[in-house]
């Protein structure tokens, strides 16, 4: 790299950085383009067992990578599960607490707001699609010596990184599930996970089944999402 690129300040480099700038016209289109893209997600349950490349994975989670993070510390970690053994251990600890869920900790309110999508404790798609990405958080690293290393903002941080991961799934045309089975310290045990992580979300991906229907819904419009001063 040329020094030109480079300056220190304080003992700390810093590399020359030239974002992309667009013309207002090809601005207006791109962002109009990439919005009808992302507005074409859709969270899936229905999934194909067909195979996918596992560099296809492997990029969406160096994307999910590029996520910003509280001092860039990264607290995340992205298991990636295609063992079908484990993959059945882990449909059958979240379907025993999703039904525990259905059954006794849900409220009535709760149960009459995810009415719409149909949902209930049973959960075959964690063995049909060909990949469950299990995302972790740490609460804090560990050093080499052991000792603990402080974590920031980890819940907005693995949260941006989990929407990037999803933005990438849907580029390159498969699909996820956002699933939450509460409480979800069973993939903890199964995947056997240091102490310094805690389940964050786990996201099944894959190809849609071959006839796949969602719910028919309605997003929220600009006037009631946005407030401009
Ligand atoms: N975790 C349960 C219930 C559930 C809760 C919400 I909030 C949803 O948006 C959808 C489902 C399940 O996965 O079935």
């Amino acid at each position: 790299m040329n020094t030109t690129d480079t300056k220190v300040i304080d003992g700390y480099t810093f590399v020359k950085y030239s974002p992309e700038q667009y013309s207002e016209k090809e601005m207006l289109q791109r962002s109009k383009d990439f919005y009808q893209r992302m507005d074409k997600r859709r969270t899936v349950r229905d999934f194909s067992d067909k195979a996918v490349p596992q560099q296809v994975i492997e990029n969406i989670i160096l994307t999910a990578n590029t996520a910003p993070s509280g001092a860039h510390k990264q607290p995340w970690t992205f298991c990636v599960i295609t063992d079908p053994a484990i993959k059945k251990q882990i449909r059958i600890e979240a379907e025993k607490e999703e039904h525990e869920s259905y059954h006794n900790r849900m409220s009535d309110e709760w149960l009459q707001d995810i009415k719409p999508l149909q949902t209930d404790w049973r959960k075959p798609f964690l063995e049909i699609a060909p990949y469950l990405i299990a995302v972790f958080k740490k609460a804090y690293d560990v050093k080499p010596d052991g000792s603990k290393a402080t974590n920031y903002y980890v819940n907005e941080s693995v949260g941006l990184a989990c929407g990037f991961l999803l933005a990438a799934i849907h580029h390159a045309g498969l699909v996820a599930l956002t699933h939450t089975p509460s409480p979800m310290n069973f993939l903890t045990k199964i995947l056997n996970r240091p102490e310094n992580e805690r389940p964050f979300l786990l996201v099944p991906v894959g190809y849609a089944a071959d006839e796949t229907f969602v719910p028919k819904l309605e997003r929220k419009k600009p006037d009631d999402i946005t407030v401009y001063y």
